[in-house]
Parts: structure tokens; sequence; C-alpha cells
């Protein structure tokens, strides 16, 4: 049985990897692609999605547009880390396959209600502006998503756009809010768990040995990517935070995490975006995530180049 998943998404490096991992990946069907503002703004979010479709050798895959704004803030984006095209690294020409018409938000909802209930999962790799704006317009698809697993938020990490958010959920809280409070199942890979998916040097090299085009690709992102972490962290490397949530589909067994409740801040100036979660469980609020802490980091990776090896 293969699990069927919509990726949405603003790659952004580690949404690439992300996108690869997903198709190298027997078990998986993805139904779609769809991007949204977050990185950089939508046009290249739309662009590289497609970018990578095709390095995949998956020409094929609808890739749509969705939201290219927050729902109630300016967009704040992230040419810092990703640089100005947001896969900035190796030279990558335009995509050729074409984007499609339809908006991406029409897609999650369209899909949802045609597929059988409870066999489509989200995977949400950048702010939640489209999930939130779909669950709003067609209330009646919320019931119908098997679960969705999302990268963003933190707790003992705090923040890394502001010093108590993460970015995912800082540029557009108030979808953050709607998705956290919609009674889907949720499964949360914050900064806590994504930190620890480390590209070291021999893990680099791993991704160039393979020889391919991907695994060239691979590496030359994360090289460009650990500039930015080294820096800022004095780590070993870049954490790889998308493919957490493709990884965690495959083989959950190489996390650990708490189901708990997890609550976002959408009013102070201070501390907007911020994941308030009830790791300590010192609230009786009732839990609403799965909010990972914990990886097998050499399984992670070990299962990264399995697959990628397959495109
Ligand atoms: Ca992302």
């Amino acid at each position: 049985m293969t699990r069927k998943i919509i990726i949405d998404t603003d790659p952004g490096q580690d949404d690439a990897v992300a996108i690869l991992l997903a198709l190298g990946s027997p078990e998986l069907e993805v139904l779609g692609l769809t991007a949204v503002a977050g990185n950089v703004p939508l046009p290249l979010t739309q662009k590289n999605a497609r970018i990578v479709c095709e390095l995949a050798g998956r020409p094929d895959l609808p890739v749509f547009a969705g939201c290219d704004r927050p729902l109630r803030h300016p967009l704040v984006t992230a040419e810092h880390v990703h640089g100005k095209t947001g896969l900035d690294g190796p030279q990558m020409a335009d995509p050729v396959m074409p984007l499609q018409e339809q908006h991406g938000v029409d897609f999650i909802i369209d899909t949802l209600r045609a597929e059988p209930s409870g066999t489509v999962t989200l995977c949400p790799l950048g702010p939640l502006t489209n999930i939130a704006t779909a669950f709003a317009r067609a209330p009646d698809i919320i019931e119908r998503v098997q679960e969705i697993v999302l990268m963003g938020g933190a707790y003992f990490q705090v923040g890394n756009i502001t010093p108590a958010a993460e970015f995912n959920i800082y540029v557009d809280p108030e979808a953050a809010k709607a998705v956290f409070g919609s009674g889907v199942p949720l499964v949360v890979a914050p900064l806590d768990v994504t930190h620890k998916a480390l590209t070291t040097a021999p893990r680099v090299e791993a991704f160039r040995a393979l020889g391919t085009e991907v695994g060239r690709m691979v590496a030359a992102w994360t090289d460009f990517f650990e500039r930015f972490d080294k820096e800022k962290y004095g780590s070993a490397g870049a954490p790889l935070h998308d493919p957490c949530v493709i990884a965690y589909l495959l083989k959950p067994e190489l996390f650990k995490g708490r189901f708990i409740n997890v609550e976002i801040e959408v009013n102070s100036p201070l501390t907007r975006g911020m994941t308030v979660a009830d790791w300590w469980r010192v609230t009786d609020r009732a839990p609403n995530a799965l909010f990972l802490g914990d990886l097998d980091a050499d399984g992670f990776f070990a299962l990264l180049v399995e697959r990628l090896a397959r495109l």
C-alpha cells in the first residue's frame, strides 16, 4: 500500500531534498506539489518546485502555485539563508515542465474531496497559508485529511527568525493557528529535531559519492546552505529541516516525540509566531500534536542516501 501525499512547499534547498526523498520512495505516491510564498516569493518557489521535479525525472507531476502572501501580514522571506533564487548553489536551467493553471488551494480542496476520506496526508514544508486557506474555504475537507506532517516551530531551540519564533510559523502565524486548531492529527518536526539532522562533511560526501546528477545537486545545495548555519550556530553543518517530514512518513521509528498541546502566539509583537509547546505537560490543555524531539541522525542520512540513489 502506498501512502498518498500532497507536498506543500517553498523551495528552499532543504525542501528540494525533501521532495527528492519522497520521489525516491516507492511507499509514497505524490499526488501533486503546491507552492507557497515563504523562503522566497511565489514566482520562485513554484519555479523551484518544477526544477526539482525535473531533476528527479518526474516532469509529469502536477505543480501548482498557491498563495502569494500570508493571511494577514506582509511576506517575510529568507534569502539570507537560501540565496536570491531560493535554490542558490549549483547552476540550474529553467524548468520546461508547465505550471498547472489551477490554484494550489483548489487542488488541495478538489483532491481531498475526490480521494477516499482519510487517505491523503498533507506535508507542509513552508508557511501554512495554503492549508489554512483551503480549510477556511472548504471546511468539509478537514475531516477527510488522514494526517498533517509538517516542519515548523520549536520549543527547546526557541526561534531562528526571531528570538522566539521559527520561520515557517512566524511568516504566517494566523494560518498556523488555524491548522493547529483544526483537529486534524498533527505531527510536527520542530527545530528541536531538525537541528539534529546535520550535514557533516562525510554525509555531504556520501551524497556526492552517489555519482549521479541528483547526488551532485544535493551536495552542492547543502554546501551552499551550510555556510549560513556554520557561521550562525558554529555547528558542523546545516540542518536538513524539511526532509525530516518525509523521513517520518517512511521510518517513524527514527524519531521520538511527545503527544502534547501546542498553541500559536499571534498577538504579541515580541513573540509572534512562537509555538507554545506544553512539553512538560504543565497545563490541562488537550494534546493536539505529536511534537518530535529526537532523531537517529545516522539512520536518517542512511535513508536519504539510499532513496536518492534510486533517482
Ligand atoms: Ca521549506
